[in-house]
């Protein structure tokens, strides 16, 4: 296969394809390998019973455990600045939380046992379905390692809930309506139907399919798809998130043996905002960006090329899920 571009529908972006690019020479940064750890750290702000920033402490909890964000990036209450037809800005209201996903310091979520993945996902729906009834859009991610900018090697990730519908998701919504329009089926149900046995299908439950992306821009990146329609995560019947549990564990391993460590990624889901006009094109997903190239402590920078004229990668979508699926 020679350099090609290949058209991400959902996003409305372009990636540059150059197969085969991962054995150039690399004199450049190396990423550390994450230490081994205890299972309780008494440093730790996400430890059961620990302290954490102002005067909060945590509870000794046992399975997962959520709380308001103490540096929240949004807030209940936010000013309007002044109106400027160049320099334009918006108020913006929202929360922010924090959801522990296991006492134990040491894990990880592809550590974790199906039931303690459950409990996470459990913790996910209910976060979503509480937070959609205040906010239009609800916004679960997980950064997990240094190389992702993980403050804290304690499993957790976070909770964003806004009223406002931020960028990418406004920019998908506007893909997905667009294809339902055009096509008459949600864009990610025909993906899902295209991927389920083909090159970039990586793993695979009843209720859910991983794939590479067709448009992947991250050497690994994967995509998390239902096999039934379904427009956003508090939509997902127990079914589904029960089986979810299976899904993730099986495809964090997998990223885990690639290179033997404890692969960094950011992981997040995507679904229909509340009150959506386009709620029958839309499906949820979660989106994992994982940075490692060829090694565990190789990574794909996203600089001069992909900065000034757009994402580029050193192998292809469909080499990535073969060596994903082999593991
Ligand atoms: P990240 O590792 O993805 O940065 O998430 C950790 C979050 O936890 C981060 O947003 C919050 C930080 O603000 N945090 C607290 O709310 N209280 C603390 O005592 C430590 C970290
Ligand atoms: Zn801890």
């Amino acid at each position: 296969m020679s350099p090609h571009r290949r058209y991400n529908p959902l996003t409305d972006e372009w990636v540059l394809v150059s197969p085969h690019r991962t054995a150039r020479p690399w004199l450049g940064a190396e990423e550390s390998v994450p230490e081994p750890r205890r299972t309780y750290d008494p440093d730790c702000t996400l430890c059961p019973g620990n302290s954490r920033a102002g005067c909060n402490r945590n509870p000794a909890y046992s399975d997962t455990y959520v709380f308001a964000n103490d540096f929240p990036a949004l807030l209940p209450k936010s000013e309007a600045p002044s109106e400027d037809r160049l320099f334009r800005a918006e108020a913006v209201r929202g929360e922010c939380r924090v959801v522990c996903f296991s006492p134990r310091h040491d894990l990880t979520l592809a550590d974790m046992a199906v039931p303690e993945i459950q409990a996470v996902v459990e913790t996910w729906h209910a976060q979503t379905l509480e937070l959609e009834s205040r906010w239009r859009w609800v916004q679960i991610f997980e950064n997990k390692g240094e190389a992702m900018g993980c403050s804290n090697p304690h499993p957790h990730g976070q909770i964003w809930a806004s009223d406002a519908i931020p960028t990418l998701v406004e920019r998908e919504e506007r893909s997905q309506a667009a294809w339902y329009e055009t096509q008459g089926i949600p864009l990610l149900t025909e993906v899902t139907a295209r991927e389920i046995d083909g090159p970039r299908a990586v793993a695979r439950t009843r209720e859910w399919i991983a794939l590479v992306p067709f448009w992947a821009v991250w050497p690994f990146e994967s995509l998390i798809l239902p096999t039934r329609q379904t427009p956003r995560f508090s939509a997902l019947d127990a079914d589904q998130r029960i089986d979810l549990a299976v899904l993730l564990q099986d495809l964090l391993t997998r990223y885990d043996r690639l290179f033997d460590t404890s692969f960094p990624y950011s992981m997040g889901w995507h679904g229909a905002p509340v009150g959506s006009r386009h709620e029958s094109a839309w499906t949820v997903h979660a989106h994992i960006y994982p940075p490692l190239l060829r090694s565990a402590t190789v990574r794909k920078f996203m600089v001069g090329y992909e900065l000034l004229a757009e994402p580029q990668r050193d192998l292809t979508p469909e080499d990535a899920a073969v060596r994903l699926r082999s593991l």
